[in-house]
């Protein structure tokens, strides 16, 4: 970035704010106006000798769903992606946000289908697509990204226009969550701001908002909303993106001037290099409004047919009745019931392994079946040399989850271990851990508040014996959860 010192100062001489009665409209357009903004109280300054067009602004807080006449539902699957985007990942709740779903790689269930080259369900997202173009102004969303690695959470305007004999004008101004891909690593502690003119013309960079002069630590996915947004002038050339109070970004070249749409959603990438791997089962982006204030007549914007979704979804399948938010279980398949729908124990979530040394066959010491959990329901067997074990990314320094899980066993060395790790993904180096000891008996409810350390980044649950292959014990373990408790 050149020169962003200037204009980073100018931004954030001072808070202000304006009454909405004392503005004048600025110009005339179609845009449909949902909801006047009642009190707009902007930290974040507008440049000099330009002033918002509140006659124009757009805001809506999903407090009765996604509005038919503001929004299309995209059923789609766009570049090489994996699942694509339905309806069926879509939700409104009863406290007035909108939950965004996305379906990881460990996705079990069969109430969603996919549109991209995985079909079964996972990998899917969903979004929203503005039917009211915008064009230069003040683009907000006040949400929490879906958080785990693998979904790209992103908040967007999207306009892509065919060129003769050269490549498309695509302009795209974009907020991309999680980050951190410039270091080599996937986390909450980055994200990406991007703006394109072609489809290689483009200006992007991955903020680290973890190293905040406050010293404090901030990850964007804490369970926390968030004010994510950008300013986008064409007169000067400049965007200024930011979170919160944070300026992240100020990008003076490659400007997009063609008029566009708001687009919001959760989706996952055909390459796991662009977001991480999405290793998780379901969770959620959760959004509490989004809002766009135009600037007035002295930004400029060319016109252009904009492009919508090769694909929408009809007005009744829109969500027609509020859910409460549900509580995430951030443990893939923690009742082990996927080995009965998908007839496998591999490849949703849980790992079964043997330690070194250990030569009896993985069907005899670590597997899952539809019987050994609890109340005769599907659940994993842990017996001398096995061990069975998953990994949570995206938990950092701070968080609290509950965890719990049922299990039996008849011997006196069988444990479950929680092992925190600083790397974004479980590497050599674990920082620490905790044992929980199961108790030879019956089956038992085991439950533990988990508070991850400082540097954590990842975890994992292991459940084992001891003794390891001179073990005579065996375990059962079912009904495993973890959910976040602050
Ligand atoms: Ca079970």
């Amino acid at each position: 970035m050149m020169n962003s010192n200037r204009l980073v100062c100018c931004l954030l001489i001072s808070a202000f704010s304006i009454a909405v009665s004392g503005c004048q409209s600025k110009g005339q357009s179609d845009q449909p106006v949902k909801v006047v903004i009642p009190s707009p109280s902007d930290e974040l300054n507008v440049l000099e000798g330009i002033n918002f067009d509140y006659k124009n602004a757009f805001f809506d807080d999903f407090t009765n769903g996604v509005d038919f006449d503001s929004w299309i539902i995209s059923e789609d699957c766009w570049g090489s992606n994996k699942g694509g985007i339905t309806v069926k990942n879509l939700f409104y709740t009863d406290e007035g946000t909108l939950l965004l779903r996305a379906n990881g790689n460990y996705y079990s269930g069969d109430e969603v289908q996919g549109y991209g080259s995985v079909k079964d369900g996972r990998c899917t997202g969903a979004s929203l697509v503005s039917k009211f173009v915008t064009g230069p102004g003040r683009y907000q969303v006040k949400m929490k990204p879906l958080p785990r690695l693998g979904a790209c959470t992103a908040f967007w305007t999207y306009s892509n226009r065919p060129v003769a004999g050269a490549e498309n004008d695509n302009h795209e101004i974009d907020i991309e969550l999680p980050g951190g891909k410039s270091e080599g690593i996937h986390s909450f502690k980055y994200m990406m701001n991007t703006n394109y003119v072609t489809e290689t013309y483009m200006d992007n960079t991955d903020f680290n908002i973890g190293d905040m002069t406050t010293g404090k630590v901030i990850n964007l996915n804490d369970g926390e909303f968030h004010t994510f947004g950008f300013d986008w002038y064409t007169n000067p050339e400049v965007i200024v993106y930011y979170v919160d109070d944070v300026v992240t970004c100020v990008s003076e070249i490659f400007i997009p001037y063609l008029l566009t749409r708001i687009w919001l959603g959760v989706w996952i990438s055909v390459s796991d290099n662009f977001m991480g791997a999405p290793n998780f089962e379901s969770d959620f982006m959760e959004v509490d409004w989004v809002k766009y204030i135009p600037f007035d007549e002295s930004q400029p914007y060319t016109e252009c047919e904009v492009d919508e979704v090769s694909k929408s979804c009809p007005r009744e399948q829109y969500p027609s009745s509020p859910v409460s938010r549900p509580k995430v279980n951030k443990v893939a398949n923690g009742d082990f019931e996927y080995v009965i729908r998908k007839n496998k124990q591999d490849d949703y979530g849980w790992t079964y392994k043997r330690f070194n040394g250990e030569h009896s066959p993985l069907s005899e010491v670590c597997y899952a079946d539809a019987t050994s959990g609890k109340d005769q329901t599907a659940g994993a067997n842990i017996k001398k040399g096995g061990y069975l074990t998953t990994t949570i990314d995206a938990a950092y320094e701070g968080y609290q989850y509950d965890f719990s899980f049922d299990g039996i066993t008849d011997g006196d060395d069988s444990v479950c271990e929680i092992v925190y790790y600083s790397s974004y993904v479980p590497d050599t180096n674990p920082l620490g851990n905790e044992i929980i000891k199961l108790t030879k008996g019956e089956w038992d409810h085991y439950v533990k508040s988990i508070t991850c350390p400082e540097r954590c980044s990842c975890m994992t649950i292991e459940f084992y014996n001891t003794k390891f292959k001179n073990s005579t014990s065996s375990i059962q373990i079912d009904n495993v959860t973890l959910s976040r408790s602050n």
